[in-house]
């Protein structure tokens, strides 16, 4: 049997846009899913820890990261624990990463062709193979996966592949893009990837595994982080389950069924329910809630009431809320429709704007000409989404005006 802890992304040392408060918490969250995952190797009577790329954010490297990395990988190496570490697209070689020793336990694969090692238990008893690739460059257009062949050494004994790859989930392909059918067709039992930031399994019994980061740092990593704790037996049943590790949770949610929040404490009730619904009570969570539809508090929900409110839900809730103001007005364009004043007029044109591809095209040329270069502004896409909510915003204006 072999058995180990996969995890990818950790991100040490990555600079956190928060203020400083923040930012430490943050940092120190990212520092303790990496001890937590050395525990869990620990703990479980592991053979490796398998780090599947991305371990630093960039060349970036504290003393603390530093002393952290080499505290770990002593405590591993006393138990017998090796590590695997292959480089990714944020680590690469040609990283200009200060240089520090990792430890005799520590396996790096630095090198764009894959090399295979054999993993041993303390007996001296083969227990696994793996085979790994690392990024040269930050940017590898080739598929690496083509470059792994099939070991000829003792396939008795689990095989595992790792890669730093995009798969072919889409994005740029300047990450190793290959196929799940690329890396099935090797008679791998587990490959151990990294890259995109959240879990992903393909495949069940010989899974390709993307463990996700082992920390969420903002509201682009949401959900449970951790990483997979793997057992491999080629003659018995292996296993794979993940492990939450990190103890800060991210939240991107968003709150509507305001329009019957006639004031602060309606408002606040609503947000409030709606945090507490998902937040996990056992973690430090941050949460962004964006707060949209039609709400009759619309127009004195200025900055200074936005600030009160996510100050108060942050109180409330025991979270750390950042709240996005995303509201419209009750007002009802359809309701404005079809009569003799300057409005209507101006609600028709808009409408039609909205179906018409001739005027979206002419409106595209306006832009062509007067804003060359503006990124995607020519699409007809970014077309639509700005035409998207144009009548409730001719109310708003013009209205206003009449008044
Ligand atoms: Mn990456």
């Amino acid at each position: 049997m072999f058995k180990f802890v996969h995890i990818a992304d950790t991100h040490l040392d990555s600079v956190i846009l928060s203020d400083k408060n923040n930012r430490d918490l943050i940092l120190d969250s990212v520092e303790k899913s990496f001890r937590a995952a050395v525990n869990l190797c620990i703990e479980e009577n592991c053979d490796a820890l398998v780090i599947s790329g991305d371990l630093f954010d960039d060349d970036h490297l504290t003393f603390r990261t530093e002393l952290m990395l080499r505290d770990s990988f002593e405590r591993l190496s006393q138990k017998a624990i090796c590590v695997f570490y292959c480089l990714g697209n944020h680590d690469p070689k040609s990283s200009k990463l200060r240089k520090f020793k990792l430890g005799e336990n520590v396996h790096v694969f630095d090198d764009e062709s894959p090399e295979s090692v054999e993993v041993k238990d303390e007996e001296g008893n083969l227990i696994g193979i793996v085979i790994g690739v690392g990024y040269a460059s930050p940017r590898v257009e080739e598929n690496l996966a083509k470059k792994f062949k099939i070991p000829k050494a003792n396939t008795d004994v689990p095989i595992v592949g790792m890669l730093h790859t995009s798969l072919d989930i889409g994005g740029e392909k300047v990450y190793s893009p290959c196929t799940y059918q690329d890396l099935s067709m090797l008679p791998f039992d587990y490959w151990a990837l990294g890259h995109i930031h959240k879990t992903a399994v393909y495949g069940d019994d010989r899974p390709a595994v993307f463990p996700g980061c082992t920390c969420g740092r903002d509201f682009g990593e949401t959900g449970a982080k951790g990483a997979y704790l793997v057992s491999l037996d080629k003659k018995g049943v292996s296993t794979y389950e993940f492990k939450e590790l990190a103890d800060i949770k991210w939240y991107d949610i968003e709150a509507d069924g305001l329009d019957e929040a006639d004031d602060a404490a309606a408002m606040q009730k609503i947000c409030a329910d709606k945090i507490n619904a998902e937040a996990d009570e056992n973690s430090i969570c941050f949460v962004r809630l964006t707060l949209k539809g039609q709400c009759p508090l619309y127009e004195h929900f200025d900055e200074e009431a936005r600030a009160d409110m996510q100050d108060s839900l942050t109180k409330l809730t025991g979270t750390s809320v950042t709240l996005v103001n995303s509201l419209s007005s009750l007002i009802n364009p359809d309701e404005y429709l079809g009569d003799r004043h300057l409005l209507s007029i101006a609600l028709q044109m808009a409408k039609d704007a909205k179906s018409s591809d001739e005027l979206k095209n002419e409106i595209i040329e306006i832009i062509n000409e007067q804003y060359k270069g503006l990124d995607g502004g020519d699409s007809p896409e970014y077309i639509q989404s700005l035409l998207q909510n144009i009548d409730r915003k001719l109310c708003e204006v013009m209205i206003k005006q009449e008044d």
